[in-house]
């Protein structure tokens, strides 16, 4: 199914009225409007090819229908949503679940849709039926060398395929850890996973990045041998300058302020980037600010002033992998990732109406009260006219939710793919 310009803007037209009003009042309360609608036209987030269905947990999957059966019908899911917000403007794979066998036909079809690839991720989380050897026990922090090559192996042949896409970087998420006091040798199995990524390292061509994902539980439950920013980043720096940690919000320990982290990891040049998604509890994988909006800008609001101090913008072609994580379980796929990029879109540009002069000043002053009133006059102004301008210049919907809805996308889906159809991925 494609989404016609034509009938996006046909689709906007019942709404321009009411859009124009709230721009206006909007240009009444915020300046230089201009540059913060153009940076929000240039920022593009990478949508995962593994969220592209209904998720599941061990309790339970509930697929809704008109699933992508392919990597073609992925991509044609993602040129959907770009079509809506024009802000959704590649695919990051994961290998196996979507090896491009045919590397050129499917570049071809991901540009007809405005696409390119973001990151590569490998997967050495679970055992693929053709396996010599198990991940039971870890992969590249293995106490047998055998398999500890064998998922080096896996990730140069998962660069290998990023390669023949055009993607620029590889991210390496571990599940290796331990379940019990006692199993591992954490010396060991950090030495093991060192080694191990520096083969890796030692395959990425030149101008390419190795984004290190930590997390800090599941699904191993005492241990995790990537298990917070910090040996990430102990990774990171110990691999050289192509390596960088990359924050999944959901991989944190309760309450941990994510924020903090961000400041500290664009203070060190070594933030890759993020998958976005919320929670509440763990690993939980919901819906872009839904749960906690107000971390969500502050994290943007740590990202936005780091990239003023290291005078490196943050937008497009920064290198950084702006990319989704989310799976869900109960929402339309499709519903969900348009309403977390919404939510991303919309920290962003509150983040670009700080004033950062005064809250430096405010702060040098010890004003802490002085501090809080700037930063929440920033994250209380309402800046959905702002993004939903930017999206009408980029050629995109006013409303993308509303258009999914009335164009009646899912159902479209449906009739060609059927009810009982399954994405590959969580
Ligand atoms: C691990 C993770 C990782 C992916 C997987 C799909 O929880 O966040 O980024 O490989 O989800
Ligand atoms: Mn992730």
């Amino acid at each position: 199914m494609i989404l016609s310009e034509k009938i996006i803007q046909d689709h906007n037209t019942s709404l321009l009225a009411k859009h124009k009003l709230h721009f206006e009042f909007a240009k009444s309360q915020i300046n230089d409007v201009d540059s913060i609608i153009k940076r929000l036209v240039d920022f593009q987030v990478a949508i995962p090819s593994w969220a592209l269905g209904t998720g599941g947990t061990r309790f339970g999957r509930f697929p809704g229908g008109g699933e992508p059966r392919s990597l073609e019908e992925k991509i044609e899911d993602v040129g959907l949503l770009h079509a809506l917000n024009k802000t959704s403007g590649a695919i990051s794979l994961h290998i196996p679940w979507d090896i491009p066998t045919a590397p050129k036909d499917i570049q071809t079809l991901a540009a007809q849709h405005g696409l390119a690839f973001d990151a590569v991720n490998s997967n050495t989380f679970q055992d693929q039926a053709d396996q010599e050897y198990s991940y039971k026990f870890g992969s590249l922090q293995n106490v047998n060398k055998a398999i500890r090559k064998q998922a080096v192996d896996h990730n140069i042949e998962v660069i290998k395929h990023g390669v023949d896409l055009g993607s620029k970087s590889l991210t390496v998420w571990l599940s290796d850890g331990s379940c019990f006091p006692g199993q591992l040798n954490f010396r060991k199995a950090f030495e093991n996973t060192l080694e191990s990524l520096q083969e890796i390292y030692a395959a990425l061509p030149a101008d390419w990045k190795m984004f290190v994902e930590y997390k800090a539980f599941e699904p191993n439950f005492y241990s995790m041998t990537v298990g917070d920013w910090g040996q990430s980043l102990l990774f990171a720096n110990k691999l050289g300058e192509k390596a960088y940690t990359l924050v999944d919000l959901g991989h944190h320990l309760p309450n941990a302020n994510i924020e903090q982290i961000v400041s500290l990891l664009m203070m060190e040049g070594k933030l890759g980037g993020f998958h976005f998604n919320d929670s509440k509890y763990g690993d939980d994988d919901l819906t872009v600010g839904s749960i906690k909006p107000y971390q969500l800008f502050l994290i943007f609001n740590e990202l936005t002033q780091g990239a003023q101090l290291n005078n490196a913008p943050f937008d497009q072609g920064s290198g950084f992998g702006w990319m989704i994580d989310a799976s869900h379980n109960i929402k339309d796929p499709l519903e969900d990732l348009l309403q977390s990029v919404e939510a991303i879109q919309i920290a962003y540009a509150q983040s670009l109406l700080v004033d950062t002069i005064a809250l430096e000043d405010a702060r040098q002053n010890n004003d802490v009260a002085k501090a809080q009133e700037i930063l929440q006059e920033a994250y209380r102004t309402d800046v959905r006219a702002l993004v939903a301008e930017a999206r009408i210049r980029a050629g995109a919907s006013l409303s993308p939710i509303a258009a999914y809805r009335d164009l009646k996308v899912r159902k479209e889906l449906i009739s060609e793919r059927g009810l009982k159809t399954i994405a590959t991925g969580l």
